[in-house]
């Protein structure tokens, strides 16, 4: 089997590569390990930042998300009993970001591959990579068969786990890691969401985040311990946590409702470079991991495709090899930028096991100080909707002729 554009992984990193690629007549083979049903109902990350929910519309995927999409104007921090509204609007020239699950997004790239009749294997494991210098060959495991599948390139989207990031030589990876002393326990709800925009909550007992994924169903998360059983948390004790750590002065309400899914997930950011070894191309987890605190795991993976969308589409129709030779530092660039964002946000926002009193009032003061003026509050606003591209010309996956 051949093809130009060799894909490991069906998350949002490798579906929407295979997706732009298509749109410009660069063909693809998307290999992924696990089933359809099981990625299209993978509950994860919920914020699509304006440039992907954008991205999405302009690349026609975007139908559903316009009808069924979240579309959010501002966020509350809530902490000392209070709420404060971070204005995006306002703060960012009409800006927004829109509530859609992860695994919406999954559906609707897989169905518009499947609608385009292009190549994508389910329970396909890429179990190795080989000639990643020359013409790229990838062996995976399919209906009980060992396959190869020849390529030009091959795309590491098969996220922290996968093999991508190993196939790298050893002496050419350098990682940055920090692994955060909590987790987060999520829950889906059957409840209508107890407010219109997400809060993020700081308070003695731990940080709190209400979320949505509909008028119906409702996603929250609240720090823990990372060593936490789920078995040991009932839904009685984590409403009940819930609405110790989100309760205000005037009295805000929190209903619960039948827990549909809960989980834990440990925090970490962590970051791989370089992104790229002779034909290998590493995008989204593959290459880095962000504390969720952002929102931004997702929209970073989507950022990755855009760079190598135009630096793959300016290969094949015009033959210069600029954007696969700035792959990696333009990608870097970006990342780093979000890996402070997400730092920041997960400090400010979380209890860290013996903070002394000096440090838990550290916490009120940032909080208070971005709460009450507008150069931190935009400064919030600018990197939660999306930070503008510093290198369109490498960022942005013309759909016209480059
Ligand atoms: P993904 O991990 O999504 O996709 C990789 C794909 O590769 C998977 O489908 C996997 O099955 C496949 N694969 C792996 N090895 C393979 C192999 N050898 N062969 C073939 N296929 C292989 N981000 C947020 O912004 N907000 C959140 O709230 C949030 N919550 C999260 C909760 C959890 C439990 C996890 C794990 C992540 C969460 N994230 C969140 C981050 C998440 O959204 C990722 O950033 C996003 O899925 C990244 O997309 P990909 O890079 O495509 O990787
Ligand atoms: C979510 O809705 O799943 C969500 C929202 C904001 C975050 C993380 C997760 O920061």
């Amino acid at each position: 089997m051949r093809t130009q554009v060799g894909i490991i992984g069906a998350g949002p990193a490798g579906l929407m590569l295979a997706h732009l690629l298509y749109l410009q007549g660069v063909d693809s083979v998307i290999l992924e390990s696990r089933s359809q049903e099981y990625i299209e109902h993978r509950v994860r990350a919920g914020v699509l930042e304006k440039g992907t929910a954008d991205l999405m519309v302009q690349s026609g995927v975007g139908a559903r998300l316009q009808r069924e999409g979240l579309v959010h104007y501002g966020i509350e921090l809530r902490f000392g009993g209070a709420g404060h509204r971070i204005d995006f609007a306002d703060l960012t020239g009409g800006k927004s970001i829109t509530v859609y699950a992860q695994h919406e997004v999954i559906k609707d790239l897989v169905a518009a591959r499947q609608a385009a009749g292009r190549k994508i294997f389910f329970e396909a494991e890429a179990v190795s990579t080989h000639d990643l210098d020359g013409k790229p060959k990838i062996r995976f495991q399919h209906g009980g068969e060992t396959q190869a599948l020849e390529c030009d390139f091959v795309a590491g989207c098969d996220g922290f786990h996968g093999i991508c990031r190993s196939a790298m030589p050893a002496g050419l990876l350098r990682a940055h890691e920090r692994v955060y002393p909590f987790a987060w326990l999520g829950i889906l709800a059957k409840v209508p969401p107890a407010s219109h925009e997400l809060i993020y909550t700081y308070s003695d007992r731990g940080f709190a985040l209400l979320s949505m994924r509909s008028p119906e169903i409702s996603r929250l998360y609240l720090q823990c311990d990372p060593e936490e059983d789920i078995a040991d948390w009932s839904d009685d004790r984590i409403w009940t946590e819930l609405r110790a750590r989100m309760a205000t002065r005037d009295g805000w309400k929190l209903a619960d409702g039948p827990i549909l899914q809960k989980g834990i997930s440990p925090m970490r950011s962590f970051v791989a470079e370089p992104m790229r070894h002779g034909n290998l191309f590493l995008l989204g987890d593959a290459a880095h991991i962000v504390p969720p605190t952002g929102a931004k795991g997702l929209n970073l993976a989507v950022a990755d495709v855009r760079v190598l969308t135009r630096a793959l589409v300016d290969f094949y129709k015009a033959g210069t090899t600029n954007g696969l030779d700035h792959y990696s530092e333009t990608c870097l660039r970006r990342v780093w930028k979000v890996q402070r964002f997400s730092w920041w946000m997960t400090s400010m926002l979380h209890r860290f096991p013996n903070e002394d009193s000096f440090q838990h009032n550290l916490h009120l003061a940032e909080l208070d100080y971005v709460t009450s003026s507008r150069a931190p509050a935009t400064a919030l606003a600018e990197n939660y909707v999306g930070l503008a591209f510093d290198n369109p010309a490498f960022e942005n996956p013309t759909f016209d002729k480059p």
